[in-house]
């Protein structure tokens, strides 16, 4: 009786850490460091930046982003014109095969347009990542000052 439910604690062990290690195989595609920058109350947009590491052999690419805190969330980049520094939308960030592509102020950022709520310092919120490979991932995105760079 006792070898019986050993047994059965076992398997469920076991059964437990192939689930982990199929999800760690899944994960060719990780965030980290995502961070948002607090905004005004009022404000009707904000950003949040990311270093996006691709572990993978092949090249893999951002193709949208989904937040609970805006009603649409889209990925941009700066770009300078007639030197002013303008932001436009793209439809893809690619990612290097065993590389990695940093989202940062003045470059590449995700953008939360129609914000729900101020962003707080302090406070975060998750941040769903979709690639044209890998799927989608989740990542915590950290609310920092609003003059954080
Ligand atoms: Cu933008």
């Amino acid at each position: 009786m006792t070898g019986r439910i050993f047994k059965v604690a076992f398997l469920i062990a076991l059964m437990g850490s192939m689930g982990t290690f199929a999800e760690a195989a899944n994960r060719d595609l990780t965030a980290r460091d995502a961070w948002a920058r607090a905004t005004a109350p009022g404000a009707p947009a904000g950003a949040a930046f990311m270093v996006i590491e691709n572990r993978a052999d092949a090249g893999d690419a951002l193709v949208s982003a989904d937040a609970g805190v805006a009603d649409s969330v889209e990925l941009h980049t700066h770009t300078m014109d007639a030197g002013v520094m303008k932001m436009r939308k793209v439809e893809r960030i690619a990612i290097p095969a065993k590389g990695e592509t940093a989202l940062k102020p003045g470059g590449l950022h995700v953008m939360f347009i129609g914000l729900k709520a101020p962003l707080v310092e302090g406070q975060s919120f998750n941040l769903g990542l979709t690639f044209e490979k890998a799927g989608r991932i989740v990542v915590p995105v950290t609310v920092r000052s609003i003059g954080a760079r």
